[in-house]
């Protein structure tokens, strides 16, 4: 995509969470192209199929280029891309369904192989553009149109779900605090590797949780969401692990890792010099992996 696609009339329903996900990102690409004098077509989002995914579409102003690829594999994508240009800068769009059901299993390897990618997630708990079926991040007992007596698997903890897997950069953000998801965006850009920045993004429709993350006094609902205190040690794994185990949900930086964060497409580099080799055809490549 570079520009936008007057025949796409998708569109949000009212409140929608994807609203402020979508504003915080251009905020983010708007100061990452100043502050480097760098041209928009350097940044390619990878959408995943979803309410959520249709971000891609929905940008305002300047457009970088965008791919809405296929439901789960958003990151099989971006590794193609990243491996092929290491010089863009790569964002993925995606939501609790897309990257935690679906797209689970890609998680992990792109994680240990730290795939300098920026995954922006969009968790509503549930599959807002199949009109609500429970999700990954549903909590258990809950009747959806997949769960009519209610969800029977436990909710997942998608933080711990990340530092288990070796995500080396973990933030924690709400949609409706624009200004720090766009910061936390524009930090996890710059981050040399695998950063995800979830974010509580309520839908409306089928799963609306604004006053569930916020607390109603008037109605005694105590606020799920709380920011991160101070003294958290962020480049703490097991500070982080501790952090992330209770059941209310911390906003901010949860983890970083700093040291020993060699981004794939180095590595790879690397590999290549070492072994003195520049190309392989298809043919080799295929007769290399055979067992005589
Ligand atoms: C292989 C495949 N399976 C199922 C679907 C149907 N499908 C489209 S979007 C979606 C779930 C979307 O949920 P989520 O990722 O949470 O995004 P949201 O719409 O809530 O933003 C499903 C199951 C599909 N498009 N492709
Ligand atoms: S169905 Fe839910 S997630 Fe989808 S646009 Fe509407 S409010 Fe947003």
């Amino acid at each position: 995509m570079s520009k936008r696609n007057p025949l796409y009339d998708f569109k949000w329903c009212p409140g929608c969470g994807d609203f402020g996900v979508k504003v915080a990102i251009e905020q983010a690409l708007a100061r990452r192209t100043a502050e480097r004098s760098e041209s928009i077509e350097k940044t390619v989002i990878v959408a995943g199929i979803g309410c959520s995914g249709n971000l891609v579409h929905l940008q305002e102003g300047p457009q970088p280029f965008g791919i809405h690829g296929i439901h789960g594999r958003t990151l099989p994508v971006a590794y193609g891309i990243k491996t092929g240009r290491p010089d863009l800068n790569v964002l993925v769009v995606s939501g609790d369904g897309d990257f935690l059901s679906i797209g689970a299993e890609h998680i992990g390897p792109q994680a240990r192989r730290n795939l300098d990618v920026t995954v922006v997630v969009m968790d509503n708990g549930i599959y807002g553009l199949t009109k609500g079926q429970a999700s990954p991040t549903t909590n258990v007992d809950v009747v959806t149109s997949t769960t009519r007596y209610g969800k029977l698997d436990e909710k997942m903890n998608p933080y711990l779900f990340y530092l288990g897997s070796g995500v080396g950069y973990v933030s924690s953000q709400l949609s409706t605090r624009v200004k720090d998801l766009s910061t936390a965006i524009g930090d996890a850009m710059d981050y040399p590797g695998f950063a995800v920045v979830h974010v509580q993004s309520p839908c409306t429709t089928y799963n609306d949780t604004y006053a569930l993350l916020k607390g109603d006094e008037k109605q005694g609902i105590e606020p799920l969401a709380y920011p991160i205190p101070d003294s958290h040690d962020s480049g703490d794994l097991l500070a982080a692990i501790n952090l992330v185990r209770g059941e209310r949900i911390p906003i901010g930086q949860i983890y970083r890792r700093d040291s020993e964060s060699v981004p794939s497409h180095e590595r790879l580099a690397k590999a290549k010099e070492q072994s003195g080799v520049t190309q392989v055809s298809v043919k080799e490549l295929m007769d290399g992996m055979l067992i005589s």
